[in-house]
């Protein structure tokens, strides 16, 4: 069979169940053509996407500018390896820093090669600038949190499902509750050898789960106390999805209305995936000041892939779509206006029990247990209304549209989700 030969959604599914290991369980919609906030499947039926490919598409399917930067790199040359410099990634440097406010990046591919980065990172500063002693630096990290799929990082993982057999798993990592700033200052207050915190500023996987406002600012704070270092990782909720270029947003050079004078606290180590690519290309990366980051010297980290040409030219093409199209605004905007318009349908709804969110990271939680099947259920239906999106536990469904999604559409989508939800009232 070759690779450009037509195939129906039936076929691809079977030959994804035959030949492919079964490490994920998708909605059954078989897809083929990506514009803007909209993807086609093999048959030609249209859906709006409400995962965004776990928020790494806020630029929208195939942005002719992403695209375009990546296909005239990919022309030019695509990887030298960092054995050599090449032209490119000097350049997205210097508009990353700028942009986030940093000294220095480090370039990796995936979100989980950041967090990696960034652990490694954090405890060679603990060692040679905190003064640990060797091999007894803790890292504080959240129940319920997220950060990806290595040995290392489901190590402190309380998810059975992503952990079971996988072990024996990397010591060094204390698990407090999240959004308790009582319990980091007890961790802090009683372990001699805490090098940093790692923090989500929103709980992705664990359902969309905001934190108290001052939350993070009142964790820096304490970091900041105990000589600890204050670890983002805005994978997910960075690059202008919670309706400000970084859920964190310190002092970040983003000009957007709602994103500038509402400064939330500048993390020490910033760590970006996902949207950082436009969904185009993997591109994740490190962001920390000197004092940090120069801790890190040849030979001790590294990636054949990591600030590749294609990358670099993805990644700065994928920041300035954020900007020029003010993405960060129109999160916020439209967030709003999502949260208002589906809170009239949930006043009046006993499937739903309410929505959460910040921008246009949002969640609905379904009136169920957390074993129920309902939330799949119910995006079994928002599919067949035209509209993608994917639960994140038995009962909380995540909705996360590309950030270049107008008003007519958001309420249109508003729309299908009230009438797919409206058939499942009780
Ligand atoms: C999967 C969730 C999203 C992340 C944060 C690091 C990473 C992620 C905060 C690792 C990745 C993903 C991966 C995806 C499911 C997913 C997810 F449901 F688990 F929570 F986005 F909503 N830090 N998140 O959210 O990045 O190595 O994947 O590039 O299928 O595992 P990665």
């Amino acid at each position: 069979m070759s690779i450009l030969e037509k195939i129906t959604s039936e076929g691809a599914i079977a030959l994804e169940d035959k030949h492919g290991a079964h490490n994920y369980h998708p909605l059954p919609v078989v897809l083929n053509k990506g514009e803007g906030v909209f993807v086609w499947d093999v048959e030609g039926k249209k859906y709006y996407d409400f995962l965004s490919a776990y928020s790494a598409v806020n630029q929208g399917h195939c942005h002719p500018k992403i695209v375009g930067a990546m296909v005239d790199q990919a022309q030019t040359l695509t990887l030298t390896s960092r054995a050599f410099y090449n032209d490119i990634l000097g350049k997205f440097e210097k508009y990353a820093t700028e942009t986030f406010k940093f000294d220095k990046l480090l370039p990796m591919n995936t979100g989980a090669e950041a967090v990696e980065t960034a652990l490694k990172l954090c405890r060679k500063w603990a060692y040679e600038k905190k003064g640990i002693p060797e091999n007894k630096a803790q890292i504080i990290v959240c129940e319920n949190n997220f950060h990806g799929r290595t040995t290392t990082i489901i190590s402190f993982s309380n998810d059975p499902v992503a952990r079971k057999n996988f072990g024996p798993f990397t010591d060094g990592f204390l698990k407090i509750e999240y959004d308790n700033l009582q319990a980091l200052q007890e961790v802090l207050e009683n372990n001699d050898h805490i090098a940093g915190f790692l923090v989500e500023p929103i709980q992705g996987e664990a359902g969309v789960y905001v934190p108290s406002d001052g939350y993070l600012a009142g964790a820096k704070a304490l970091c900041e106390k105990h000589g600890v270092l204050f670890i983002a990782d805005e994978v997910q909720t960075g690059i202008a999805r919670t309706g400000r270029l970084l859920a964190t947003c310190g002092n970040c050079s983003c000009t957007d209305k709602h994103c500038s004078g509402t400064p939330e606290v500048k993390p020490d180590v910033l760590i970006l995936g996902k949207a950082l690519s436009g969904g185009a290309y993997p591109v994740s990366a490190v962001l920390a000041n000197n004092d940090i980051m120069d801790v890190i010297k040849p030979g001790n980290h590294g990636s054949t892939f990591g600030g590749n040409p294609i990358a670099a030219a993805v990644g700065m093409a994928a920041l300035e779509v954020i900007k020029d199209e003010k993405l960060a605004q129109n999160a916020f905007e439209l967030g709003e206006l999502f949260r208002s318009e589906l809170g009239k349908f949930i006043a009046e709804s006993n499937i739903v029990n309410g929505v959460r969110g910040k921008g246009l990271l949002n969640a609905i939680l379904i009136n169920d247990t957390e074993d129920s099947s309902t939330a799949w259920d119910i995006c079994m239906a928002l599919k067949e209304n035209g509209l993608l999106a994917k639960p994140t536990h038995g009962n909380i469904i995540r909705f996360a549209p590309p950030l270049v999604i107008n008003k007519e559409q958001l309420l249109d989508c508003v729309s299908i989700i009230s009438k797919t939800l409206a058939q499942f009232e009780k």
